[in-house]
């Protein structure tokens, strides 16, 4: 099933070109009402005007996060105050928040954007959408309700917390599609059974999740332990929340971007340079549509390439490879760069641990040390010192042998690692308060 089949299936050509008159509008648009895109072009010496053709793109410069936080709240928004009507911000693990805004045609879009992907994981008018991403200025809930309503099914505004009571409003609604962080989903199968009730047993068919990093691995126990399908969705708040890509139920292999909104690009991290379809790289948006606040080449430091085939769903609009994770999320241990769901998908294979973990990286002199921390299950836990050694040293060799880096593992009791109602905190940096104490 297809939402929009007219701009869903748009030969190549046709939407290479609806790209290119939407580009050249939009960089008009902010060279001139954005003294911020107006500057920083003019300091890398390109004009509207030279943007002939969609491989002109690469001519102009960056934005970044930290060009939102100097100007922050409302220094690239595009229009006046009076047209924006809805005001979202993310927040930054440090300093203020992000902020963005939108105008009623940005909304208009985004819920379009949505339904459209609800429907490519397949969900439908019928359904009743239990939509646990928190409600708030992340734009998890509200987008996710946007959208859920333009496609005409039943939503449950949730959002996050109080997950007992989302479990009794599962089971008693009859909710057929989940919508919340990977990581939740799996919170809410353990609360659920610690009611007594398998969730499996419930209406649940689809979940479509999204705003953390997740593995192929971890993919398949979500599957298996909520007896569903579950959908990747990604997106981010400086482009427009969720909805920006989703996979398609008939592939369940890639998330197509909606290049009639954006233009994707992969560049090489260290020098900026972009890359050639297929290759792995950092994700750099531009968005063509957008009023409230344009996005011209946002660098969004999440990994991932481009599939350039076309898919067997008949869409027309290229394809993510599910997110390897961000740059700034990487780690280099002794050299070598690890994501942190890669270590996942080593755990999510190894039996007597459940899909809980943390990692814990510290510094010793110029060495990054990394130790996993991981929860076993009720049995395992109970069983000798002598086996849990055992399990220890094969989860350490497991991840050298797939990884190529040697880390600490510990092995912590069940439920010891705290749940999140949003976004798992995977990583704990120690280093710099290392640095910092002695
Ligand atoms: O997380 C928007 C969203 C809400 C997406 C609900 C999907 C579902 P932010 O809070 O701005 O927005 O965080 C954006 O989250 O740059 C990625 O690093 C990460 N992220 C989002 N979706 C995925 C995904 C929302 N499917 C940041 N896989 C992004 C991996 C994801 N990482």
């Amino acid at each position: 099933m297809i939402w929009n089949d007219e701009f869903e299936t748009l030969p190549r050509e046709a939407l290479e070109s609806l790209q290119l008159g939407r580009l050249q509008a939009m960089v008009q648009r902010v060279y001139a009402m954005v003294p911020f895109y107006k500057e920083n072009f003019d300091r890398h010496g390109v004009r509207p005007e030279d943007i002939r053709t969609l491989a002109d793109l690469q001519r102009l410069p960056f934005t970044l996060k930290q060009d939102m936080r100097d100007n922050y709240p409302y220094g690239l928004f595009s229009v006046p105050l009076e047209q924006i009507v809805r005001i979202h911000a993310s927040s930054g693990t440090t300093g203020k928040p992000t902020v963005v805004g939108y105008t009623r045609r940005d909304i208009d879009n985004w819920s379009e954007m949505m339904a459209r992907s609800f429907v490519a994981a397949g969900a439908h008018r019928g359904d009743v959408i239990h939509n646990a991403y928190g409600y708030g200025l992340f734009t998890g809930g509200l987008g996710a309700h946007y959208g859920a309503e333009k496609l005409g099914a039943s939503v449950i505004p949730m959002s996050g917390g109080n997950t007992r009571k989302q479990i009794m409003i599962m089971k008693d609604f009859g909710s057929t599609v989940l919508t919340c962080t990977p990581s939740y989903s799996l919170f809410l199968a353990e609360a659920a059974r610690e009611e007594g009730i398998d969730i499996r047993d419930l209406n649940l068919r689809v979940g479509i999740f999204g705003a953390e990093p997740w593995s192929e691995e971890i993919r398949g126990q979500i599957e298996e332990t909520l007896n569903i399908k579950a959908m990747d969705i990604y997106g981010l708040s400086e482009i427009l929340g969720p909805g920006v890509a989703i996979e398609c139920v008939e592939a369940q292999s890639g998330l197509h971007i909606w290049e009639d909104h954006f233009i994707p690009e992969i560049i090489d991290p260290k020098t900026g340079e972009v890359l050639p379809a297929g290759e792995l790289g950092e994700l750099v948006i531009t968005t063509i549509t957008k009023e409230g606040i344009p996005m011209i080449r946002y660098r969004t430091r999440d990994i991932t390439r481009i599939i350039d085939e076309p898919c067997i769903c008949g869409r027309t609009h290229r394809r993510l490879q599910r997110m390897s994770g961000r740059s700034d999320d990487m780690l280099i241990i002794r050299g070598v760069n690890v994501f942190p769901s890669q270590i996942e998908s080593v755990l999510v294979g190894i039996e007597g641990v459940e899909p809980h973990y943390q990692l814990l990286v510290s510094r010793e002199g110029t060495l990054d040390i990394l130790e996993v921390q991981v929860e076993v299950n009720e049995a395992t836990f109970s069983d000798e010192i002598k086996i849990l050694q055992e399990l220890s040293k094969r989860i350490q060799k497991e991840i050298k042998d797939m990884l190529g880096v040697t880390c600490k593992v510990r092995l912590v009791e069940p439920r010891s690692i705290a749940r999140s109602e949003g976004k798992a905190q995977r990583v704990v940096d120690l280093r710099n308060q290392d640095s910092g104490g002695a």
